[in-house]
C-alpha cells in the first residue's frame, strides 16, 4: 500500500469492509404510488415534508424498479426473484387459489435466521389462503389486509366476501373503515418498533394507500391541493414522519435503515417525465421513487442513477445482516449494498426484464441506456393489438420490436429500431436467452387446500 492509498484508506475508508452490524430495516411500500407523486420526485401541488427531510437525510433512487401490478412486485421483493420464476402472476383475486409458495425464503424468513424480530403491517397480496399468509412466510406479527382495499363487494367484485382485517392469523374485523388504514397501520408500526427496540428487528409495512378507493383520515381528508389522492398522499407523508419520529425517540435512527417506495406507478394519472401508468411496462408503470436513509452509512442528500429494484432487495439485506444465501436457490436480484453504501457507486447490474402480468411474457428489456420491447407495453393493449401498436409506437404488425434509447429519450417518444437493427438483434436474444433460463428453473406457485 503506497502512503497515498494508505491516506485515502484512512480518509474515507474501505469499500465493502465496513461490514455493519444488524441493522434495523424498516420498508415502507406503497400502493400504486407513481413517481412523480410526492416532492422529491418532482411533484409541485402536495405537501410532503417528511419524505422531503427522509431524502436530504438519505439518498433518492431514480432508477429503481417494481413491476406493472400488486402481486408480481410484492413476490419480487420477497424472494428477490422476477415473479415468473416463483410462479406469482400480476394479481392475485379473492377467489385466487394460489399463492407464495411457503418454501420460498422470504425477507422475513432471511431476517429470522439472523434473529430479528418481522412484522407485516399492512396489504399482504401473496395469496390469502392460511398457508400464504405472513405468518408462515417468516413474519412473527402481522396486522392488516390479505389483498387489495378494492376487492371489497360492490366495489370491484360482487362476489368478493367481506373484506377481513387480520391480526396475525385471527380475523378481528370485516369490511374495516378505511379511512383509517393509514393511522392504524401506522400505529401498528410504531407498537411493534418499540417492543423490539432492545434486537434487531425487520418491519415490512406495505400501506393499502394510495389505491382506490382512496380514503384518508379526519386530520388530511379535503386538506391537500390535490384532492383525495393528494390528501392520501399527505396522510402517507404523515405516516413516514411518524415512523421518524419514534426511531428518533427510542435512538434507533442510527442503525434502522428506511427504505419506501412502491409496488408500481399511478393509477389513471401520469409519471412524469416518464411515459405510462400502473399496469404498463413503460417506465412510468414501473419506475418508482425510492429513498433510503441509514445515517452515517448513506450518504446524505445524494442520489443513484444505477438499475435497482424490488428483486435487489433480497441479496442487498442479505449482505447488510449478514445472511449468506443458500447458492442453490437462483435469484435474479444482486447485492445492491454498494449503491446503498458508495459516495459514487458503479453499476451492479445494467439490465433488466420487464415482465407483464401473464407468467413467463417478456414485455421489454433494458441494457444500459437502451429498452427494447418484445410485446405490447400493457395487459390493456396487449387484448387490443390495434392500441398495442398505437401505445408501442410501432407502424405494423404486433411483433414488430421497438427500441428507445432512456438516455436521450426518456419519455420512450421515438421508436428507433430500425436505425439499430443489431441492437434490437442483441436484445431480442438476450431477452430470450433469460427468460428461457428462468422458465427453465421456475419453481412452483403455492396450491391452496
Ligand atoms: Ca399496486
Amino acid at each position: 500500500m503506497t502512503l497515498r492509498t494508505l491516506f485515502f484508506t484512512l480518509l474515507l475508508g474501505t469499500p465493502g469492509m465496513a461490514a455493519p452490524s444488524q441493522p434495523n430495516i424498516v420498508f415502507i411500500f406503497i400502493d400504486d404510488m407513481g413517481y412523480a407523486d410526492i416532492v422529491p420526485f418532482g411533484n409541485r401541488k402536495v405537501h410532503t415534508p417528511h419524505l422531503d427531510e427522509l431524502a436530504k437525510q438519505g439518498r433518492k433512487f431514480t432508477n429503481y424498479y417494481a413491476t406493472p401490478v400488486c402481486s408480481m412486485s410484492r413476490a419480487s421483493l420477497m424472494t428477490g426473484c422476477y415473479n415468473t420464476r416463483v410462479s406469482i402472476p400480476g394479481v392475485l383475486q379473492p377467489n385466487s387459489n394460489i399463492g407464495l409458495n411457503p418454501d420460498e425464503v422470504t425477507l422475513a424468513d432471511m431476517a429470522k435466521t439472523q434473529g430479528y424480530a418481522t412484522a407485516c403491517i399492512g396489504k399482504w397480496h401473496l395469496g390469502h389462503d392460511p398457508k400464504f399468509m405472513p405468518t408462515k412466510q417468516g413474519f412473527d406479527y402481522y396486522f392488516g389486509i390479505p389483498y387489495s382495499n378494492n376487492m371489497v363487494k360492490g366495489y370491484q367484485n360482487n362476489t368478493a366476501p367481506p373484506l377481513p382485517l387480520f391480526q396475525n392469523e385471527t380475523i378481528i374485523e370485516t369490511e374495516p373503515n378505511q379511512t383509517q388504514f393509514t393511522r392504524r397501520f401506522t400505529e401498528e408500526t410504531i407498537k411493534f418498533i418499540t417492543a423490539n427496540k432492545d434486537k434487531p428487528f425487520m418491519v415490512y409495512l406495505p400501506h393499502a394507500m394510495i389505491h382506490v378507493p382512496l380514503a384518508a383520515s379526519a386530520d388530511f381528508k379535503g386538506k391537500s391541493a390535490a384532492g383525495p389522492l393528494g390528501d392520501a398522499i399527505e396522510e402517507i407523508d404523515w405516516s413516514v414522519g411518524q415512523i421518524t419520529a419514534a426511531l428518533k425517540a427510542l435512538k434507533l435512527e442510527e442503525n434502522t435503515l428506511v427504505v419506501f417506495t412502491s409496488d408500481n406507478g399511478p393509477d389513471r394519472h401520469p409519471a412524469p417525465p416518464f411515459r405510462g401508468e400502473k399496469g404498463s411496462c413503460y417506465e412510468g408503470g414501473v419506475r418508482e421513487p425510492c429513498i433510503m436513509r441509514w445515517p452515517g452509512k448513506i450518504p446524505a442528500g445524494s442520489t443513484c442513477d444505477q438499475i435497482i429494484g424490488n428483486i435487489d432487495m433480497f441479496p442487498t439485506f442479505a449482505k447488510l445482516i449478514g445472511y449468506t444465501p443458500d447458492s442453490k436457490r437462483i435469484l435474479d436480484g444482486k447485492d445492491s449494498s454498494s449503491l446503498l453504501l458508495d459516495a459514487t457507486p458503479s453499476a451492479v447490474r445494467d439490465t433488466h426484464l420487464y415482465y407483464g402480468a401473464a407468467l413467463g411474457k417478456v414485455v421489454a428489456i433494458r441494457q444500459g441506456d437502451w429498452k427494447l420491447f418484445l410485446d405490447s407495453p400493457s395487459e390493456k393493449a396487449a387484448k387490443n393489438p390495434k392500441k398495442a401498436n398505437s401505445e408501442a409506437g410501432a407502424s405494423s404488425g404486433r411483433n414488430d420490436r421497438v427500441l428507445y434509447n432512456l438516455k436521450t429519450d426518456i419519455a420512450e417518444s421515438k421508436d428507433v429500431a430500425a436505425e439499430h437493427p443489431e441492437i434490437v438483434a442483441r436484445l431480442t436474444k438476450e431477452a430470450k436467452q433469460r427468460n428461457s433460463e428462468i422458465l427453465a428453473n421456475q419453481r412452483p406457485a403455492g396450491q391452496a387446500d
